[in-house]
């Protein structure tokens, strides 16, 4: 496979990357200040000790890269035939941050700059709202901000906050606003918290390689078992990396799981209005951010359907030409290959 990659839909489709990540300096000097300050959990120390700081060519480019929302990103994006890029602020957000005002200042300032670039490239960048879950009222209202002042799109939130997940009823103004303004939620991933990262950590495993997906398939399954989408019906969730691993784990997982509730063996396990895999093929979409390989998109697609399954990049830490390539080259059909790289990403967004 060898083809140009061009901008414009010269296959027959756009390609719209659903997973790319941008940085802001202040954000980044923030993560190195609690690193020095000895404020930082250990995946931070691990990830952002690395790429704020390393010299290898790996993390500089990265770097540089996430810091760019102009010209380098517009050219990477024409060098690879990405018509349109969803942008997000990068893992993990403002959500360590352990000052209130600091978190929701260094979110506010980033989803201003973030909006001002969709300004500058109205057909090239779309946004996702950054919020600091630590502080669900404010979080909520920035979503309300982003969806109707900023033009944004979505809300990007980064696994665990503080080692708190999403089920916990205090965020439960997040997902109310979610609903409100009609918008989806990306759970991206972040380093697992200390109570979960040392066996992970010890073996070099804490990261994009497998802690990431450990930490936020456990996440959506913590909502879906909690009853999210029954008391949420119409709230759709993204994940990244073609669902975290867990489309291929469904069946065990319904069987398992109603084999616990029947058993009563857990007070928090309770009966659901439909199975796991049923909720994956009404309120789950995910995307094969990282993870650029027909068969685990075909079995996403065979076992969640066609229309949630959609096409990311994750710029700039997985910028590979071939890998756009590769999706382009897939066995399915014209149709699928449109849903998966432009009218999902149309019609789930709202674009
Ligand atoms: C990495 C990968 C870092 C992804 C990311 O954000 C990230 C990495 C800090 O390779 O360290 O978003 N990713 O989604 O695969
Ligand atoms: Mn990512």
């Amino acid at each position: 496979m060898s083809h140009d990659l061009k901008t414009g839909g010269d296959r027959g489709y756009l390609r719209i990357a659903t997973e790319e990540a941008f940085a802001t300096r202040e954000q980044v000097d923030v993560f190195l200040r609690m690193i020095r300050d000895g404020q930082a959990d250990r995946g931070m120390v691990s990830l952002w000790g690395f790429y704020g700081q390393s010299p290898s060519e790996r993390a500089t480019q990265i770097l540089e890269r996430l810091l760019d929302l102009g010209e380098r990103r517009i050219a990477d994006m024409d060098a690879t035939g990405i018509d349109k890029a969803i942008l997000a602020l990068t893992s993990p957000g403002v959500q360590p941050l352990l000052d209130l005002d600091e978190a929701k200042g260094v979110a506010r300032r980033a989803n201003d700059h973030l909006a001002a670039a969709c300004a500058r490239y109205p057909d090239r960048f779309i946004g996702l709202t950054a919020v600091a879950p630590q502080d669900p009222e404010w979080s909520a209202a920035e979503i309300r901000r982003g969806a109707r002042e900023l033009g944004f799109k979505g809300v990007q939130i980064n696994s665990h906050t503080q080692g708190r997940y999403l089920d916990d009823p205090f965020f439960d103004p997040i997902f109310r606003a979610l609903v409100d303004v009609g918008q989806p939620l990306y759970i991206h991933p972040a380093t697992p918290p200390d109570s979960m990262i040392g066996p992970m950590l010890e073996a070099g495993l804490d990261g994009a390689i497998f802690g990431f997906g450990v930490e936020t398939g456990m996440h959506l399954l913590r909502l879906i078992t909690i009853g999210i989408f029954d008391r949420y019906p119409d709230l759709q969730i993204m994940v990244g990396h073609m669902g975290e691993a867990l489309p291929y784990w469904l069946y065990r997982l319904d069987y398992m799981h109603q084999a616990g509730v029947r058993s009563k063996r857990y007070e928090r396990m309770k009966p659901l209005k439909k199975t796991i895999a049923d909720y994956f093929r009404s309120n789950v979409l995910v995307t094969c951010s990282g993870m650029a390989w027909e068969p685990a998109v075909r079995f996403c697609q065979q076992v969640m359907g066609e229309d949630r399954v959609l096409y990311a990049m994750d710029y700039p830490y997985q910028y590979v030409a071939d890998e756009v390539r590769a999706m382009d080259g897939m066995d399915i059909a014209p149709a699928a290959k449109k849903l998966f790289f432009q009218t999902n990403a149309e019609r789930w967004f709202k674009l």
